[in-house]
């Protein structure tokens, strides 16, 4: 499957912006990066700070596929400090950049090619997937945003890996959950999970939910006129789904960013001992 691809330009500038940007999430959210983190992922926040101290992380370009991207394991390095971890790139990319990292005693290993982003952990095995991590860490946002989801009534939009791990979360934080995808095929085994809604007329339902993901590569579909009047969007889905205008109107109750919410997710997962 070919996730998303990130460009240049989407990420030109997150270094610099970290503060400003957990600032904002602060606002929006009464929760910081930090606390998303820990909350999606089920890690203790003095575990995930004792965790800083103690575990260091690689980071390794990865040249498969179309390649590196511009800034893109810079900024996944600056979000990991950030976040309180010793953190290397690896001057060698691919098997000769993991080799590095394994040889520099790192403990968590991120990296990227076209179509997985994970964060491994050397010493458990374990794998944390960038699009579960995305899901549950925009569903813990939405969640802080809206003040506590049980029984909200929220709609996922995109049935793909992030739009999938966001439906779990919701339903493990008793939401009253829906989802559609353009695709009806997509949600077909998803039918008659406990308590989900399949929805298949979006603009028929669409203005009836106070809450939504937009887990979708669609950019600028959503307009304004077609939303629940309070509505809130936590929307990982790059681009955009919301239009510029529409995003401009309601920017303090949207959610988005390009990489900072799924990398420290990932991070509280693989930080797990
Ligand atoms: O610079 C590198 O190491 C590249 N191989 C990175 C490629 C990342 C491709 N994936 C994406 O752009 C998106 C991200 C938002 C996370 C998942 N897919």
């Amino acid at each position: 499957m070919n996730l998303t691809r990130l460009t240049e330009k989407d990420i030109i500038g997150l270094d610099q912006e970290l503060v400003s940007y957990s600032r904002d999430l602060l606002k929006k959210t009464g929760m910081t990066l930090r606390e998303i983190a820990c909350f999606a992922s089920g890690v203790r926040e003095e575990e995930f700070l004792r965790a800083g101290e103690k575990l260091k992380v690689a980071v390794v370009p990865i040249t498969a596929g179309l390649g590196i991207i511009g800034g893109f394991v810079h900024s996944v390095q600056d979000i990991i400090r950030f976040l309180g971890f010793e953190t290397v790139i690896t001057r060698g990319t691919d098997v000769d950049g993991f080799y590095q990292a394994a040889h520099q005693k790192a403990d968590i290993v991120f990296m990227a090619d076209d179509n997985r982003f994970i964060a491994l952990n050397l010493h458990n095995g374990f794998i944390a997937d960038n699009g579960i991590a995305t899901g549950r860490g925009y569903v813990a946002a939405l969640h802080g945003m809206s003040r506590g989801l049980k029984e909200k009534k929220v709609l996922v939009l995109g049935a793909g890996p992030v739009g999938r791990a966001s439906l779990e979360f919701l339903q493990e934080l008793g939401a009253q959950s829906a989802i559609y995808d353009t695709n009806t095929l997509a949600t077909v085994d998803i039918k008659n999970q406990d308590g989900v809604t399949i929805e298949s007329d979006l603009d028929q339902v669409l203005i009836r939910y106070p809450y939504l993901v937009d887990a979708t590569p669609q950019g600028s579909f959503l307009a304004l006129e077609k939303l629940h009047k309070n509505i809130m969007v936590a929307a990982p889905g790059i681009p955009l789904g919301l239009t510029a205008d529409t995003y401009a109107m309601i920017e303090e109750r949207v959610i988005h960013d390009p990489l900072q919410i799924g990398v420290a997710v990932m991070l509280a997962l693989a930080s797990k001992d």
